[in-house]
């Protein structure tokens, strides 16, 4: 398709780049890490979010293209704060289902964040339920296990949307639900969502994994989530994804 052939472009300038949304500890407001979202800086559109080339990223080669460049432009940012001293907790980055194809995924991982200088610790994956359900979801599982025994986190994103049983979880290698901002948005007004995003904070507290809601918006949100024992939000009450070079100054405000 024509787009892919204009971020084809995009790529070998230079034009494709992660923004920053920062995850918020609930109880405190700090913040926890930043996921790293594509933006496409575009010479007449400006900032272009990666909603609006989501086709693209469905196709193999150009979300593997746009994948590795995100990959290694949000290491070399994660280098230049802690090299700066700014300790950004954490840099999580999301993965497409087709990266697992390649078995030799954690190994240039963690070749990139050793070459960096980068601890692996300070770096996490994000993963969709299906990523791990489909055909090759075998090699996914190998692959996340791998990364996870290097200090990698895992996180489930948009949980609650696929197809993952709750069965499934239980033996899934992953640190973190990330519940879809699906169910959060109605949050405050009770009912099903509420009582679905009750069900995922107990469910992630019996298992011991780490819980975090998204889209978070309203104050509202925020209490409810606090007052069921969720432990993080993200979410454009606490920021919007911004540019690789606002995020010093957020963190130095400490959130
Ligand atoms: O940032 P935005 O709201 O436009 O994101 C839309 C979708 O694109 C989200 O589902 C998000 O997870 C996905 N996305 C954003 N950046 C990346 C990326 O670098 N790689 C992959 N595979 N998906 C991304
Ligand atoms: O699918 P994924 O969860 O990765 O999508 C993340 C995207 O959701 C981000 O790229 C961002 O643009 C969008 N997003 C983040 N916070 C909010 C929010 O509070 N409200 C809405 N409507 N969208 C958000
Ligand atoms: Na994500
Ligand atoms: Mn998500």
């Amino acid at each position: 398709v024509a787009i892919c052939r204009e971020l084809g472009e995009a790529l070998a300038q230079d034009r494709i780049l992660p923004f920053y949304q920062p995850q918020i500890v609930l109880a405190t407001g700090a913040i926890d890490g930043f996921e790293a979202l594509a933006r496409w800086r575009h010479p007449q559109r400006g900032i272009v979010p990666a909603a609006a080339f989501q086709q693209a990223l469905e196709d193999p080669e150009t979300s593997q293209a746009i994948g590795d460049a995100i990959l290694r432009q949000a290491i070399a940012d994660l280098r230049g704060w802690l090299e700066a001293g700014i300790d950004v907790p954490r840099v999580w980055v999301n993965l497409a289902p087709g990266v697992f194809r390649d078995p030799s995924l954690p190994q240039k991982f963690l070749a990139l964040l050793d070459a960096a200088g980068v601890p692996a610790e300070r770096f996490g994956v994000e993963v969709t339920e299906t990523v791990l359900l489909t055909r090759n979801g075998g090699d996914a599982e190998r692959a996340l296990k791998a990364l996870r025994e290097s200090g990698v986190r895992v996180a489930l994103d948009d949980f609650g949307t696929g197809y993952a049983s709750l069965t499934h979880l239980r033996r899934l290698p992953v640190d973190l639900i990330k519940i879809d901002r699906s169910f959060v948005r109605h949050l405050a007004e009770g009912g099903e969502d509420a009582a679905i995003v009750r069900a995922i904070i107990n469910l992630a507290a019996d298992m011991k994994l780490d819980v975090i809601a998204e889209g978070v918006e309203s104050r509202e949100q925020q209490e409810f989530l606090l007052g069921h024992g969720c432990g993080f939000g993200q979410g454009y009450r606490y920021s919007r994804p911004i540019a690789a070079s606002r995020v010093p100054w957020l963190v130095r405000q400490g959130g």
